[in-house]
């Protein structure tokens, strides 16, 4: 298909509550959203990398300039006929992964849209319906923090994740588990720790957490691979895996038990689905992440979300819940 225009946003979400996390606290979620057009179809896509470059080295405004200045003139006119054909129109702007999920994402929702299909049926997907876990930040106390994970245990959801950073830590975990006994949780440090942190994460072993992701540096795979030796709990890879390549080094450096696949992350939906099955193949199961985009980007990275080697639910933010005022989300995209 010839794409003819490509538009790009800058947008700003602001949230209900701040959010969090070992890498900021954010009372707003900026984003990038493309429309590409071809034809009498078009097909949006979404990337969040937040307002600042701190849980990668991407940020919003770049991300707009990146993809207004550099990718998208290389796809303006051509004729792509497959997200690969995309990736490679690309490839030789390096890195700016998150810009280029925003070109990927809307190729595939204008693919789908042209072929009068949701996504998750066009990519090979399992079914439409996906389980969901929830996602809670750092709070003001515990009393705060056991109260949201209340809402979220009586809502049915599956999993749990919490935020984890420096000085809501053991004593944030003890209070949870003491309080919940069963229900499935994992933390997320957000690469806020050194090696140094070994006694401690040893520690955490003795709460059965799912999972521990990205306790290590945002680019590691080394460090991550010897805690991983070190410690019983699984760690999953959220930031270190930025494309295709890095999950195949992190597998043959056994750096991890899971990943989180965020279809922004890594570029977009296409090496998305390659990450899928190279980590099918090796036996890591993953789980689909999310940054906080409207429902417009959750809608494109739901589709993933339906594939057989996704094994704990995706993380979906009800945006009734964190966003003062959303983007109308598109029922027919996922
Ligand atoms: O590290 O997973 C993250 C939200 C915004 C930016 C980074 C992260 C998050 C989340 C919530 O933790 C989404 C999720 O659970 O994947
Ligand atoms: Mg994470």
């Amino acid at each position: 298909m010839r794409i003819q225009s490509v538009e790009v946003y800058h947008v700003a979400m602001p949230l209900i509550y701040p959010f969090r996390t070992a890498f900021s606290d954010e009372d707003c979620i900026e984003s990038v959203l493309v429309r590409m057009v071809s034809g009498d179809f078009y097909g949006w896509g979404e990337c969040s990398p937040w307002r600042a470059p701190a849980y990668s080295s991407e940020w919003a405004g770049g991300a707009f300039i990146a993809v207004r200045d550099w990718l998208a003139p290389l796809l303006i006119g051509r004729d792509i006929s497959s997200g690969q054909q995309l990736q490679q129109a690309l490839s030789g702007t390096k890195g700016n992964y998150f810009a280029k999920a925003s070109l990927d994402l809307a190729w595939w929702d204008l693919h789908a849209r042209r072929q009068g299909k949701p996504l998750w049926k066009v990519i090979g997907g399992q079914s439409g319906v996906v389980d969901v876990g929830a996602d809670v930040g750092v709070m003001e106390s515990l009393d705060a923090l056991l109260a949201e994970i209340e809402t979220a245990n009586k809502a049915g959801f599956k999993r749990i994740k919490l935020k984890y950073r420096p000085g809501w830590e053991l004593n944030m975990v003890s209070a949870v588990r003491q309080a919940y006994p069963d229900t499935v949780f994992h933390v997320d440090c957000n690469s806020a720790y050194t090696l140094d942190g070994l006694p401690m994460f040893r520690e955490l072993d003795g709460y059965h957490l799912a999972m521990i992701e990205q306790p290590l540096a945002h680019d590691d795979l080394l460090d991550h691979a010897s805690l991983q030796k070190s410690i019983q709990t699984p760690v999953c890879l959220d930031e270190s895996i930025v494309s295709v390549e890095k999950a195949r080094k992190a597998i043959e450096a056994k750096a991890c038990q899971w990943v989180n696949i965020k279809v922004g992350r890594v570029g977009g939906l296409t090496n998305a689905l390659a990450i899928h099955d190279l980590c099918q193949g090796a036996g890591i199961p993953c789980w689909v992440g999310g940054m906080l985009e409207s429902a417009v980007g959750q809608a494109l990275s739901s589709a993933l979300a339906t594939f057989p080697n996704i094994k704990y639910p995706a993380d979906m933010f009800p945006t009734s819940r964190f966003c003062r005022e959303d983007l109308a989300g598109d029922p027919s995209v996922g």
